[in-house]
């Protein structure tokens, strides 16, 4: 099985996106707290840009039999928890033959979410 750890923060919704995927498949990750906001945002620091070049979150890193990876895109993130567990599924199955399938974009079809829109400057 694999270890999983999901760089997250309360307020995001693309995070909150992947953490309804784990609950759902009853998947426990570490959680890993980025602040958003806190010192112009964790998310930009060095430490963090190493792990997701992109400044955001989620990031799910994942180690198993293969090695140490990391994932970034919600969607993305989804779509391969459903590949490895696929019950209960997350996505909804394409018209077309092959593999790849959709993740449902709950809680919220944004792709891109600012900081600012996660939570207030004070907090
Ligand atoms: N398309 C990305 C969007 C990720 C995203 O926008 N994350 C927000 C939090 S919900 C973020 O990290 N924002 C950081 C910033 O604006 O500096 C995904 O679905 O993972």
């Amino acid at each position: 099985m694999a270890s999983l750890a999901l760089y997250t923060y309360f307020r995001s919704s693309a995070a909150y996106r992947v953490r309804i995927a784990l609950n759902l498949k009853g998947l426990t990750a570490e959680q890993v707290p980025v602040h958003l906001l806190r010192d112009g945002g964790e998310q930009l620091k060095p430490d963090y840009l190493a792990l997701n070049p992109q400044g955001q979150l989620p990031t799910l890193a994942v180690d198993d039999a293969t090695g140490h990876h990391l994932l970034t895109q919600s969607l993305a993130i989804v779509e391969y928890l459903d590949e490895v567990h696929p019950t209960p599924p997350c996505c909804r199955p394409t018209p077309s033959p092959g593999p790849r399938r959709v993740p449902w974009p709950w809680p919220s079809p944004a792709t891109s979410i600012p900081s600012t829109t996660c939570g207030s400057r004070n907090t």
